[in-house]
Formats: structure tokens, sequence, C-alpha cells
């Protein structure tokens, strides 16, 4: 990708250490306690700014700020005002996509070649919701009551809604929780990642810019168990959306049973790829490694678990080795850089230990398998793209989310075994499938358990397509038109008419 800035310039100009407020009703405040959190990059370990550590008490300020602009004069926008502040919204993006950009990178290291590169969707997203907001409508529905009685449902704007978002794209998770919470009329308070919050602030300074009322959006940084666990316990929250770790969504299910909040979860995945014999490999090898290694193995579709058909097993791991040790691994701040450092030396440490395990429970390392320290990757943060062979069902590295650049190959003898072992985890989130027989293709779609499923391709994410998972990979659609359904209530209203 051609990029005509210099990353390196902006991101030496942002942030300096300087402490950057959080967003309540209207205001840019520390936390009422005085304490702060850092913002570390993950590339090199250096400081980057200073963060307010929301508590019980910031939160419950920012849900008033909430249910005050809901009751206000947000209730009184019609459809087109909100539409025309989210296209607003979408311009502002757009104009600071690089800023915004180089921002994500320097927060939590995805590299700046692919954080530019999601510009279509996101913006898209906002146009897509901005879109939706002028197409909401209950119907008309012909009862059998006797007399004359007329029946008809509203759509009503669900209340306040809490959004708990990970560190793995911030952008990305901002706008696909707070967007239809303003095309719906919803107002909303905002928990970004304690690892990721940078963006998230710099995108509320943005919907103030387009004129978004006090308290619509309010943005709390602060740790998951004190400003999350608070937020999802609320009784004045009406929904929680969230994504995240399958034990955090299991958590927040159980909090949030106090009011009986409605409750939407993205939540974590093991997800199979399937390459079946007849598969374009060209095209299967580079799907296949990206399907991990972008964002370094952190991102919750990672295509984790490889079924290969046995024949072609060798050649294909061999192939995605190949295409690994070709993978440039770096500050993601250089667009040269293809692969960034985890999130943090925790995650880094947690993936070690996979591969530890891997070893120990006979799987064949083919390539990576490490830490990386030299070449200024001395952040303690870099595990090396890697590739286990052989790998067998019980093992850890096949059964758990690992959340790094690990892919576990498994070869398999006939569709239906690949398919019944595809299957046989508690997630559901997505699936692959490489052939080039259509009805194979059909079969496989049909028969695999998960929210998405990619046909000779992966990753595939659009705002008009609803995305979200099956068994413990959560519940709830995010993008298309079921996604506006999670924001709103369904009213059914009877008129006697005679
Ligand atoms: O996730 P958490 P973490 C997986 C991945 C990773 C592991 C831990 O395997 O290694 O989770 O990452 C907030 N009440 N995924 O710790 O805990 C927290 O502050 C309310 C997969 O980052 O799920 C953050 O804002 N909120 C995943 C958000 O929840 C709480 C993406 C996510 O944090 C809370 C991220 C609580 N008790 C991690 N505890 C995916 N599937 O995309 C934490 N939080």
């Amino acid at each position: 990708m051609t990029i005509s800035f210099d990353p390196r310039a902006k991101a030496d100009a942002m942030y300096k250490g300087a402490f950057q407020p959080m967003l309540i009703g209207g205001d840019w405040v520390p936390a009422s306690s005085g304490q702060v959190m850092e913002a570390i990059n993950p590339a090199n370990g250096k400081l980057l700014a200073q963060l307010p550590r929301g508590q019980a008490e910031d939160v419950d300020a920012a849900v008033d700020a909430a249910r005050k602009a809901l009751e206000g004069p947000w209730s009184r926008f019609k459809p087109y005002e909100r539409q025309a502040l989210l296209l607003r919204i979408a311009d502002l993006v757009e104009q600071n996509w690089e800023t915004l950009c180089v921002s994500d990178t320097l927060d939590m290291g995805l590299p700046i070649s692919r954080t530019l590169a999601n510009k279509r969707r996101v913006v898209g997203m906002l146009r897509f919701y901005a879109g939706m907001a002028t197409a909401l409508h209950g119907e008309m529905i012909e009862n059998s009551v006797p007399g004359e009685v007329v029946s008809f449902t509203r759509k009503e704007p669900i209340g306040v809604v809490g959004a708990i978002i990970p560190w793995n794209a911030p952008t990305a998770s901002s706008i696909w929780k707070i967007a239809p919470a303003i095309a719906t009329g919803c107002t909303i308070v905002l928990k970004p990642s304690e690892e990721a919050s940078l963006t998230p602030l710099m995108i509320g300074k943005l919907m103030q810019e387009a004129g978004l009322p006090d308290g619509v959006i309010n943005i709390v940084t602060g740790t998951g168990a004190e400003a999350g666990a608070r937020l999802s316990e609320h009784p004045g929250v009406d929904k929680i959306v969230f994504t995240g770790s399958t034990a955090t969504g299991q958590a927040i299910a159980r909090a949030s049973v106090g009011n009986l909040k409605r409750v939407s979860l993205e939540l974590g995945g093991k997800s199979p790829v399937i390459i079946c014999a007849d598969a374009d490999l060209d095209r299967a090898v580079p799907v296949a490694a990206m399907a991990v290694y972008a964002h370094s193995g952190q991102i919750c579709i990672a295509g984790s678990r490889l079924f290969v058909a046995r024949h072609i097993h060798e050649e294909f791991v061999e192939r995605l080795a190949q295409y690994a040790r070709n993978l440039r691994i770096g500050d993601g701040i250089d667009p040269e850089i293809d692969l960034g450092p985890l999130i943090n030396r925790r995650q880094a440490g947690k993936v070690e230990k996979f591969i530890v395990s891997a070893h120990d429970e006979g799987a064949r390392l083919i390539t990576g398998g490490m830490r990386l320290t030299d070449n200024g990757l001395d952040s303690g943060n870099f595990i090396a793209p890697t590739v286990f062979g052989d790998v067998r069902d019980d093992m850890t590295i096949a059964r758990e989310e690992i959340f790094g650049p690990v892919i576990s190959a498994m070869p398999f003898d006939t569709i239906e075994e690949a398919v019944q072992r595809a299957n046989n985890t508690p997630y559901g989130l997505a699936a692959g499938v490489f052939t080039r027989d259509l009805g194979m293709a059909h079969k496989l779609t049909s028969r695999l358990r998960a929210g998405s499923v990619w046909v000779n391709m992966y990753h595939a994410i659009d705002p008009a397509v609803p995305f979200g998972g099956m068994k413990m990979s959560g519940y709830g659609r995010e993008g298309g038109r079921e996604h506006l359904d999670e924001y709103l209530e369904t009213k059914a209203v009877w008129i006697q008419t005679d």
C-alpha cells in the first residue's frame, strides 16, 4: 500500500505522555478519585499517555448523563437528524483517518498498513447506520380480536446502552457499538479496554465536533474489574453490548441479571479452516496464513485450527511455513511491517505457554515457536509466526483460544470426519473452506456450526452483513438489519376504533 504521509513523524507529535481525560455528559474530566492508568506502546514499552482510571462513581455519573440525554432533547431528534449526524461523523472520521490509524498502531500494535486499510469498512459502517436510521419502522398487523380493533408495532430505542470493548480493534469496535445507538436514538456509555483507550477518546471528540448532544455518548476509561463490572451490573443500564473473552462475557451475563438488562455478546473462537484436496493452494496458503497472522493472531475470528486433506498436508504446511518466514515483523508504525507485537508481556507469556504445551504434547514444530528479541524487538512482546503440523484434536493448542500467531495444522481423511472435528468445539464464531467444488462448498457451509463461513476467502466483514457467534462464541448479531433490533424494543399497540 502506498502511504502519502510519514506515520513516524505523525506518531512522534502525538500524545507525548500527556493526560487524556474521559467524556461524561459533554465534559472532558479526570476520574473523580483522581486515579490514573498508563497507555503503553506495545512495540517498545514506552509510555504514550496517562488516562483516568474510572471507578463506579464515574460510571454512575456517565449513566446519569446518558439517561438525562435519553429523556431530554435527544428523544425529539427525528430519524433524518440522526442520519445527518452520522453522516457528519463519517466525514470527520474519513478526514481524520490517518490520525486515528496512527493512534491505534501506537496504542495496540496493529501495523499501520493494516489499520489504514480498514477505512472503507469503518467509514462505511457510519454511512450504513446513517441509512438505517431512516429505515426503522414497526408494522401494521391484522388481528382476529372481535370488533374494530387496530394493532401495530412501534420500534423504540432500548434506552441507555453500556458498551464494553476489547483492545484488538478499538476504532472499528467503538464505531460498531456507537453508530447503531445513534441510528436508533439510544444513548451510550462506552468502556474501552484499559489496553487501548486512546483512539476511542479521539472518536468521542469527533462526535462532539459533529454536533452530537451532550450525554448521548459518554466514554469512561478504566479497568474491567472496576468500571466494566459496575457498568454490567448498573440498574440504570438497559442493555450491554460486549466484545471480548468468553470468560468475561459469562461474568457480564451474570452481572446483568439484577435488572434483567438485555445483553449481546461477541466472544472468543477457535475457528476451523478446511482445505479440501482440490483447493487452489496458491490462493489458500496466503489466506489461511493471514486468517491467523493478521494482527499477530489477536483476532476473535482467527482460523487457528487448519484441517488439511491428508495427501496435501505436508506440502501445505511447508508452503505455509515459507509464507510465515517471509513476513516482516517489527514496530507497525513502519509501513513495511506485516506483523506487529502482541498487546503486552502477559499476552506474549500466555502464547509462549501454549507453544510449550504443544511441544510437550507432541506437536511437530514447522516454523517459528519463539519470542523475538533481536533487531530492536526488545519489548518482549513479539512472537514469531508459528506453524505446528500433525496436531491432534485433544492437544491444548487445538482446543483453546491462543490469541497469538500460532497455526495448528491437522490432517484429515474424509470430509465427514473434517466436518465432525471442525464442529467439535464449544465455540462457533467463524469457519473457512477452500474447495473448487461448488457442491462441496454448499454442503460445508450448511453443516459448519459457525456464525460466519467464508469460502475461498476469509476475514470479510461488512456493516450490511450480520456478524456474531453460535454456541459459546456468544449471542446477538452486529451488522445487517438484525443489528438495529439489538438496540430496539418492539411495542405492540392496540386501538379500539368502534
Ligand atoms: O479480555 P477481556 P482481555 C481473549 C483472548 C485474550 C483474553 C484476555 O484470548 O487472551 O481474552 O484478554 C472488560 N466486567 N479475547 O483481558 O477480559 C475489559 O476491561 C466487565 C478475545 O483483554 O474479555 C475490556 O474492556 N468488563 C476477544 C473488555 O472487557 C470487564 C478480544 C475485554 O476484556 C470485566 C479480547 C468484568 N468483570 C480478548 N473484565 C475477542 N474474541 O475478540 C474485563 N472487562
